[in-house]
């Protein structure tokens, strides 16, 4: 049953492609979404190297206010089907988190966000479904698949329900799309993003301690009851888009030294020279930067 469930699911896709065109072609002047590019974190608007929908993209407080930012490319990520006899699928890994990474976040993480964009999460209670009747897909109200199964794993930390989280259906380069927001969870048959924030401190201690012993972080989605859908990381990203990724980035170093009081005014000008140029320098370095 799960398989002709799940093929029920794929077989429609000329149908898709038929809906996806009509929908672009009928589409008012696209907006850029404002909430895939607003973090939750308090320095909140990402960094120009990121792309507007896609990968994961990981935004870090240090203890010290300095902000570090990776994002791993949706090409990199995961997809297909969750394995009954495999309830935790890993969705990527994030390496790059160096001593100098590490020891830039000031010993400890104030607030982490991610960002996850998924094609088909079935998380939610809404989306699109096939109607075999009308031969067309419809935007209905419904229980989706893994409604309250899924938790995502960061580091092997529970962060959460997938569930819980507020998505915006975007088109394929990050425009808002016709869809809106799910209210919680990643929707049937829809590309959702969505962010995944925390503040709890028990929880960002054991993540950072994490970052200090791994130097990566690893994704994952653990399934409640694995084995009943398909989850799709990569699907409706635009080509140009698809690659766009970055190694953990100081996007705000704060490692400059105070000026000292009597060099108060020639230390203010150098440090902001100093600031202007490590900004520049690390927003050139980012790859695959448009
Ligand atoms: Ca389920
Ligand atoms: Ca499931
Ligand atoms: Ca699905």
């Amino acid at each position: 049953m799960r398989v002709s469930n799940l093929l029920k699911k794929l077989i429609p896709n000329s149908a898709l492609v038929v809906l996806s065109l009509s929908l672009i072609t009928t589409a008012s002047p696209a907006q850029a979404s404002t909430f895939t590019r607003n973090s939750p974190t308090s320095a909140g608007l990402l960094p120009t190297g990121v792309s507007e929908v896609g990968g994961i993209v990981l935004d870090l407080i240090g203890a010290n206010g300095t902000r570090v930012v990776s994002q791993l490319s949706a090409n990199s990520l995961f997809h297909g089907v969750t394995e009954v006899d495999a309830p935790n699928i890993t969705i990527g890994v994030q390496s790059g988190f160096n001593t100098s990474i590490i020891s830039a976040l000031g010993g400890g993480l104030k607030q982490a966000a991610i960002r996850f964009t998924l094609y088909d999460g079935d998380t939610s209670s809404s989306g699109l479904e096939w109607n075999y009747a009308k031969q067309q897909y419809e935007y209905i109200q419904f229980d989706n698949f893994d409604l309250n199964d899924n938790s995502l794993l960061v580091n092997g930390l529970n962060f959460g329900n997938w569930s819980a989280v507020n998505a915006q259906n975007t088109d394929y380069q990050g425009n808002a799309g016709d869809y809106g927001f799910s209210g919680g969870g990643f929707r049937a048959k829809l590309l959702d993003t969505a962010w995944v924030s925390t503040n709890d401190a028990g929880l960002l201690s054991d993540f950072y301690n994490s970052l200090v012993s791994s130097g990566q972080v690893t994704y994952e989605l653990h399934d409640a009851d694995p084995g009943d859908q398909y989850l799709d990381f990569k699907r409706g990203i635009a080509g140009d888009l698809i690659d766009v990724g970055q190694d953990p980035t100081i996007e705000d170093p704060k490692s400059v030294p105070e000026p000292s009081f009597g060099l108060g005014l020639l230390g203010f000008g150098v440090l902001g020279v100093s600031s202007l140029l490590q900004r520049k320098k690390s927003t050139n370095l980012a790859p695959n930067n448009p």
